[in-house]
């Protein structure tokens, strides 16, 4: 086990994971310039022995979104450029080189929501909330809301949150696509564990033409996507791992699918 600290993120590496957790508890993890780029940076330094990641927040929530005490001081055009900085970022983790599971407790709020729904998987313990309060504070999604929150959950439920502030509990987070698992208090940080560890058993080849391809080819016309998946497909099956996991498969050393 090792720990490396970059200011208020810390990762900590176990074997082929990394847990990467946001520690800025007195301040409800929220998410300052200096905290982006230290996630940034964090999640850059990996090292590629390391297969899947946790990404999760210390103390009683998630993660509060944008840092509101230093919002008060950015013209229209500084606004803009941080804006965009936040998409480079979540890009970045979105589309990076590992899958990432976003562990969620407490508050997922604001840019709390954006941060987790740049991640791959998301497991929601019984404690979460999700909202997104930029409406009543006079602002806007800035982190790339607008474009990943209705694609789990639809425009007119993300409408719905920022005109009236409705919040959404945990029970609600697996039915609406908030998250795709559901935990006891407490729990989520060992569920998305144990499926980071799950994950980082795979081809790193096919992880990466997942969290690479799946959502291109979702915005791709049906013909383009069938190109994009046979381009996929042809290069992640003739990796020399890809013909060793089918040959253990074929000679009754692979795991089955269970039930
Ligand atoms: C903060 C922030 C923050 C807490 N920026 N300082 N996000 C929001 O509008 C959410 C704002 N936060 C809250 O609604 C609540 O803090 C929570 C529901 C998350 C937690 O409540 P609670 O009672 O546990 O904590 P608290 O007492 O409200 O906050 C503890 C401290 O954290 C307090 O500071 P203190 O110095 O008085 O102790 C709070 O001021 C501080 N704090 N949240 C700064 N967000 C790229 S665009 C993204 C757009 C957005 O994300 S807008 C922000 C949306």
């Amino acid at each position: 086990m090792k720990q490396t600290q970059y200011g208020d993120v810390s990762v900590e590496l176990r074997e082929s994971i990394a847990i990467v957790t946001l520690a800025r508890s007195a301040k409800r993890n929220a998410l300052s310039d200096a905290m982006m780029a230290s996630l940034e940076q964090a999640f850059s330094e990996l090292p590629t022995s390391v297969g899947a990641a946790v990404l999760c927040g210390s103390g009683d929530h998630f993660c509060a979104g944008l840092d509101l005490s230093e919002l008060k001081d950015r013209d229209a055009v500084e606004g803009l450029h941080h804006s965009r900085s936040w998409h480079r970022i979540l890009s970045g983790l979105e589309f990076g080189r590992i899958p990432i599971v976003a562990a969620l407790h407490g508050a997922v709020v604001g840019g709390g929501l954006e941060l987790a729904t740049s991640c791959h998987i998301r497991v929601a313990d019984d404690s979460a909330f999700f909202a997104l309060p930029e409406g009543s504070r006079g602002i806007f999604v800035g982190g790339g809301g607008s474009v990943r929150v209705p694609k789990l959950i639809g425009v007119h439920r993300m409408l719905d949150m920022m005109l009236t502030g409705r919040v959404y509990k945990a029970a609600e987070a697996v039915p609406l696509g908030f998250a795709q698992y559901h935990a006891a208090t407490g729990g989520a940080l060992d569920m998305a564990i144990e499926l980071a560890t799950r994950i980082a058993t795979n081809a790193p080849m096919t992880n990466y033409a997942l969290i690479h391809g799946l959502p291109r080819i979702a915005e791709q016309t049906a013909d383009h996507g069938f190109f994009s998946e046979s381009m996929l497909v042809a290069i992640a099956q003739s990796a020399p791992e890809a013909k060793a996991r089918v040959r253990d498969f074929l000679e009754g050393r692979a795991a089955k699918v269970q039930v």
